[in-house]
């Protein structure tokens, strides 16, 4: 592909010209905003681990009283993306938060959607829209945009958890914003998917809700879990364990932004992912994972998380005894959305990577 011409080469007089009447040429630009072939990601693969967490968060516990700080959150920043910036990928924050026994972290609404992983301990809440969700490890709870939420904990251990949102999105869209609220009353414990919709059946009327955007909040591990070793007991290696957390009511993405689903590693499998035009996070629930991105190695354990950048080839391997629950998140939601979602065959697109790069090279 030809270079093209640079701003350096344009006379000075005529860019400061050009700067005067906020006018910017493009041609010395074009190139790194339409790259050749595949995009060039700010998001490197990255990985945190949940022993280096941990006691810096507990830190924060003495550190930031809750009254100080709302939410007690060490965000995952990617360093591709500056640090400053709280982002793992374009549109995914991630971030560790801390809730103390007896402390409240107060009722409040805002435009980005969120959804929480539990990691550790027990007898801590968190009431949407009046429904009281109980955290239990591994399960995933919606907060999605504009629905009042807040956080309590009856327990005497502290409780953490990973919340995941497209705040980075909402806020580049400019649409970013919060109101407080008051302590909301609670009119039902949400037991989430073991109570609801486990059997298949809808509450009635037994059509499809169009009000009932988000019918079910709480995702229990456990369900999930045991969807998953069911699957695992009646498919043959070569198959790929992966579920998805949808809507029940409508099969769909459980939220509008950002998309969420569990894979299971049986005992010393590998599965090499095909290349997938959005970012990915994986983060470990139960057992050990070896995870390659392109040509970086990391080995997590329970509770650790790593994100990767769009069209990374990525393998997943399980090289213990036990079998490895992954939790991942991603962009497709959005994507797909957007006319944006594709998917890369491995060999085929690094072969043709290759080339192109062997072409631009000149050799
Ligand atoms: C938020 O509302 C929570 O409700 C956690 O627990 C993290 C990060 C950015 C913006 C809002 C929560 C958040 C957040």
């Amino acid at each position: 592909m030809e270079q093209l011409g640079t701003l350096e080469e344009l006379p000075e007089r005529y860019r400061e010209q050009l700067e005067a009447s906020n006018l910017v040429p493009l041609w010395p630009n074009l190139r790194n905003f339409i790259p050749p072939h595949a995009p060039q990601p700010h998001t490197l693969a990255t990985a945190w681990y949940f022993h280096q967490i941990k006691p810096l968060l507990l830190q924060a516990g003495e550190l930031a009283p809750i009254e100080k700080a709302e939410r007690r959150v060490l965000a995952l920043a990617n360093p591709g993306h500056g640090l400053d910036n709280m982002k793992v990928s374009p549109a995914m924050y991630l971030g560790m938060q801390l809730l103390l026994p007896k402390e409240w972290a107060p009722a409040h609404r805002h435009t980005p959607n969120a959804v929480r992983l539990i990691i550790e301990g027990e007898g801590a809440y968190t009431t949407v829209e009046g429904q009281k969700c109980l955290m239990e490890h591994g399960d995933m709870i919606l907060t999605p945009s504009g629905l009042w939420h807040e956080h309590g904990h009856d327990g005497d251990q502290p409780v953490i958890w990973m919340d995941i949102l497209d705040l980075p999105l909402v806020y580049y869209m400019e649409a970013s914003f919060v109101e407080e609220g008051r302590r909301q009353e609670v009119d039902r414990i949400n037991q989430g998917s073991t109570h609801n919709y486990a059997a298949g059946i809808v509450p009635t009327p037994h059509f499809i809700r169009e009000d009932a955007v988000y019918p079910m909040l709480r995702y229990a591990w456990k369900d999930t879990k045991k969807v998953l070793d069911a699957l695992a007991a009646g498919t043959t290696r070569q198959e790929v364990i992966q579920v998805a957390y949808v809507n029940p009511e409508t099969g769909r993405d459980c939220q509008n932004i950002l998309g969420y689903s569990a894979l299971l590693l049986r005992a010393k499998e590998t599965v090499s992912l095909p290349l997938r035009s959005t970012a990915q996070v994986f983060h470990v629930i139960e057992g050990e994972l070896k995870i390659n991105i392109d040509q970086q190695h990391f080995s997590l354990a329970k509770a650790d998380t790593a994100c990767a950048p769009c069209f990374a080839a990525i393998d997943l391997i399980n090289t213990s005894e036990q079998p490895c629950y992954v939790f991942i998140a991603d962009e497709a939601p959005l994507q797909r959305k957007l006319g944006l979602y594709s998917v890369r065959e491995r060999q085929l697109s690094h072969e043709r990577f290759t080339k192109v790069a062997v072409e631009e090279a000149g050799i």
